[in-house]
């Protein structure tokens, strides 16, 4: 049988939340705002410009729309600094077994992340090729809880809603994959995913009897 794997792209193939961080720690810097690793929490799952509204509202700074344009360029850039460094080490164990078991048994693999960078990110720790389809921050217009770039990925890979199954390390992203009728399988803590319908730590935890099951069900 056949079924749609969507997989998240931040903290779920790789940590990139911590290059977030540093980027946005810097711009919070020159802005005179104190922002922490539990700031960063708010931020994973989200999209640039609510990551900035985000941190401007810690430190209830106001700036014009020219102003912000500015500052998620300065970020971004400073972001790429960071992304130029990675290389296939940094996939997020369990990654690689999981995907390449998925590939073996020809199911579809879907990329489904907020991120504009999704690609060049894919490409650094050489696993671009992996991927059917990518849909990613330039495809949609409606960051996670809202659905939509789950439902696009479905769609790209042909598959009803309720034969897809999303990889998830936000809240956010939980709630996308529940408010599309998909299966939600969180990595992370399960005290904090606990809308998901099945958490594991980490890939590893998952076995190929699991996914097996997943692909026949
Ligand atoms: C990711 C991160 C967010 C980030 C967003 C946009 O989403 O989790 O923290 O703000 O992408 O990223 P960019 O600035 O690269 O466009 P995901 O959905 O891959 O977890
Ligand atoms: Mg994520």
């Amino acid at each position: 049988k056949t079924k749609a794997f969507i997989f998240d792209l931040d903290g779920v193939i790789v940590d990139t939340a911590k290059y977030h961080f540093l980027a946005w720690q810097k711009l919070a810097n020159t802005l005179g705002i104190n922002f922490t690793h539990d700031d960063n929490e708010q931020l994973k799952g989200v999209s640039r410009v609510r990551s900035l509204e985000i941190i401007l509202g810690l430190g209830n700074v106001e700036a014009t729309e020219e102003q912000k344009e500015e500052w998620l360029t300065q970020k971004n850039e400073d972001y790429l600094g960071y992304i130029n460094t990675m290389d296939d080490s940094e996939i997020l164990p369990g990654v690689m077994k999981v995907l390449n078991f998925l590939k073996a048994n020809n199911q579809p693999i879907i990329l489904g992340s907020a991120s504009k960078n999704a690609r060049p990110i894919l490409e650094k720790v050489n696993i671009l090729h992996l991927f059917d389809d990518i849909v990613d921050g330039n495809d949609v217009s409606n960051a996670k809880p809202d659905p939509e770039v789950f439902l696009v990925g479905a769609k790209k890979a042909n598959q009803p809603n309720e034969n897809s199954i999303v990889f998830e390390d936000s809240v956010a992203g939980i709630q996308a994959a529940n408010n599309a009728g998909m299966m939600s399988i969180g990595i992370g803590e399960a005290s904090v995913l606990h809308e998901a319908d099945i958490v594991f730590n980490d890939f590893n935890q998952i076995s190929e009897e699991f996914l097996t099951e997943l692909i026949n069900k």
